[in-house]
């Protein structure tokens, strides 16, 4: 199996309910290594670029405002098919529909405030990785 790399965000709304070291720990219980994390925040305008693949979606605005309404954590995971095993641990993007356990089941309040972010594929995490990063940011 394939050593990778993934971004996660905490959202402003699990920060917000000091929901953090909560979230790490089932990324770390998952097997995750943290390669690199830092709390931000977001101008919209910062928002926007990252959702930029989002930007018809009529969801859209709303996004980019609750994304940039607060702190975030954005962190690098690592492991053993890291991006869809943070999938795993998040899970589904509706809080309603997440399997037991998942991060989006016990933490995520609605669609949109859905406690965390994760990459969906290798070309977005490297992406995504990149956009919050330097190289000799992640160890
Ligand atoms: P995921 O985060 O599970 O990959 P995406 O990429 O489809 O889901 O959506 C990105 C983000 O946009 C979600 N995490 C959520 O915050 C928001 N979002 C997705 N669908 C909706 C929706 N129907 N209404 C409001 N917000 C949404």
């Amino acid at each position: 199996m394939a050593i990778e790399r993934t971004l996660s965000i905490v959202k402003p709304d699990a920060v917000g309910r000091n929901l953090i070291g909560e979230i790490l720990r089932k990324f770390e219980a998952a097997g995750l290594r943290i390669a690199a994390g830092k709390l931000l925040r977001l101008t919209p305008e910062r928002a926007q670029a990252f959702y930029a693949v989002h930007k018809a979606r009529p969801f859209f605005q709303g996004l980019c405002e609750y994304m940039s309404s607060g702190a975030i954590f954005v962190s690098v995971l690592e492991g053993e098919n890291a991006i869809a095993r943070n999938r795993e641990v998040m899970g589904a993007t509706d809080p309603a529909k997440a399997a037991p356990g998942t991060i989006r089941k016990e933490f995520g309040q609605d669609i949109e405030q859905n406690a965390v972010h994760g990459s969906d594929a290798p070309e977005t995490a490297a992406m995504e990785i990149a956009f919050f990063f330097k190289p000799d940011e992640i160890l």
